[in-house]
């Protein structure tokens, strides 16, 4: 284009964008090559007027192309069109868009993005941004062309809820490197954050009616093998559950319970049967604690627990885990989750449990998370058939945990080895026998932290099977298709490396 100086090819570093290359792949693609948009240092970002959530978005999406461009990318109120320019505009998006979905249209003249809500301009920013050539994400400019490529997408996920799990009792994760994390789940239009905030070896919140537990709980020499030290503070919960929502990603905080207490119980006696404090435990065994059933005061905890964490956190769901209970009878744990799901209900929350919560038949409102190896569980199912969501978590597919194979230097194995292109080869809406696609909530990714102290090892991870998994979530079973998605997998690698985050390379991707 004249105005900008450069001739229309500079500095080809990465092929040309197909308007189909996108993480996950778009619900409807119609390509028109005649019509691809050039960004040049005159284009404007256009906001629908007087909407602060789509002003913010505009400038997210300004902050995000700026560095590489180098172009100034004022962000105006949408009202006169005359230089070309990046529409964000709410409504008259396509009513099968719904509540999270976007229409993205993009012309000689223009790109423009349209949803029903701001989550769903969020949305089609994502997409934007990734159509854009890998050398968007360097943070000094590049002199190249800046080609979107022509055509329109409708967009709109298969399931509401698409999820990540951090688990930051095993090793504690600080606040930034958890908002760096949801900043790459947001380009995956993952929309929530479940963050396992207590377990036997650390406790990570503040609760002001129990003053010691996270100082003590979560101090130095907490986590595994002593080196997982750290809590979040309320004033630290908040601003996470803020800047997550700014991303259109709700936080859900798990409290893990009647098992997984030992740090509570190490801190406090009287949540112990004989009143003696546990020793405190760094090792990674499973299932040898439990809050004690019969006793009053174990109830005042909980619920003083449940309340202050309801009390901080806007989205709807509370998860009290219930996993791996082996040290409570199952009479035990039937009485334990009768008295404590009705809490999470009294304090205004959706409980979330894992599959076991499923064996006390919860009311259908709760959501059980099946992280089973098997496609075989009657409690789960009779769960669904009593009306109830389910969340896919199976561990052999979806745990980021895992080991990619033998000589993955980090993680665990016990649920197998997870490849990428496991971790994409299974459909949530026909996994399970008796859980249909009608009664999956969604699909998450948890990543539990018994080996993983860093965020590169976050990211080593999560790199690249979290996007397998965020596919899954959102696109529709039609589009998918390993070829396909190993391919625009494989260009997500130079974009990683741009933002310097860590990835496998998988032997499965052709890296470029
Ligand atoms: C099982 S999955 C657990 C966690 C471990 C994880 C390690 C689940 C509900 N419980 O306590 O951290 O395996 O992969």
């Amino acid at each position: 284009m004249l105005l900008t100086g450069l001739p229309a090819t500079a500095g080809p570093v990465t092929a040309a964008r197909q308007l189909s290359d996108v993480i996950p792949a778009p619900a409807e693609v119609k390509a028109n090559p005649k019509a691809d948009f050039r960004l040049t240092p005159f284009t404007q970002i256009r906001t629908q007027p007087h909407s602060k959530d789509a002003t913010r978005i505009g400038h997210y999406l300004a902050r995000t192309l700026r560095p590489a461009t180098g172009y100034p990318l004022p962000v105006v109120p949408a009202r006169r069109q005359h230089l070309p320019g990046i529409s964000l505009l709410l409504g008259k998006a396509a009513p099968r868009t719904g509540t999270e979905g976007y229409q993205l249209d993009v012309a000689r003249s223009g790109v423009t993005i349209r949803a029903n809500t701001p989550a769903g301009l969020f949305a089609g920013v994502q997409t934007l941004r990734q159509l854009l050539p890998a050398d968007i994400e360097a943070d000094r400019v590049q002199r190249r062309a800046w080609t979107v490529p022509g055509g329109r997408i409708v967009d709109y996920p298969r399931f509401g809820y698409r999820g990540a799990m951090l688990d930051l009792a095993r090793h504690f994760h600080t606040p930034d490197e958890i908002k760096a994390y949801v900043d790459e789940l947001a380009q995956y239009k993952i929309n929530h954050l479940h963050l396992h905030l207590s377990d036997d070896q650390g406790w990570r919140i503040q609760i002001d009616s129990w003053p010691r537990l996270a100082p003590e709980g979560g101090g130095p020499g907490t986590g595994v093998d002593g080196e997982g030290g750290g809590y979040l503070t309320k004033a630290d919960y908040t601003d996470l559950v803020r800047y997550a929502a700014e991303r259109y990603i709700t936080v859900v905080p798990e409290i893990d319970m009647p098992g997984h207490t030992n740090a509570a119980q190490s801190v406090y006696a009287e949540l112990n049967c004989d009143g003696v404090a546990v020793p405190p435990r760094t090792d990674i065994e499973v299932g040898y604690s439990s809050l004690c059933i019969d006793s009053e005061i174990t109830y005042t905890f909980v619920e003083d627990v449940i309340r202050e964490l309801a009390a901080m956190t806007p989205g709807p769901y509370l998860h009290i885990g219930g996993d791996e209970a082996h040290a409570t009878t199952d009479e035990d744990y039937a009485t334990f989750m009768n008295r404590v799901l009705p809490l999470v209900y009294k304090y205004g929350k959706r409980p979330f449990g894992w599959n076991e919560v499923a064996k006390v038949d919860p009311p259908a409102s709760t959501v059980p998370q099946y992280w089973g190896t098997t496609t075989q569980n009657a409690d789960v199912a009779e769960a669904a058939a009593r009306g109830s969501k389910i969340l896919m978590s199976p561990a052999n597919k979806a745990y980021l945990d895992m080991k990619y194979d033998a000589n993955t230097p980090l993680g665990l194995q016990w649920a197998g080895f997870i490849e990428v292109r496991d971790a994409y080869e299974w459909d949530p809406g026909n996994h399970l026998d008796g859980v249909g696609e009608e009664s999956v909530l969604g699909v998450e990714a948890p990543l539990w932290s018994e080996t993983l102290r860093t965020l590169d090892d976050i990211e080593f991870m999560a790199f690249p099977r979290l996007p397998a998994l965020a596919e899954l979530g959102w696109s529709p079973r039609a589009t998918h298709d390993w070829g396909s998605f190993s391919q625009r997998l494989a260009e997500q690698g130079p974009r990683w490396q741009l933002r310097e985050v860590n990835f496998y390379r998988s032997p499965q991707i052709a890296w470029p």
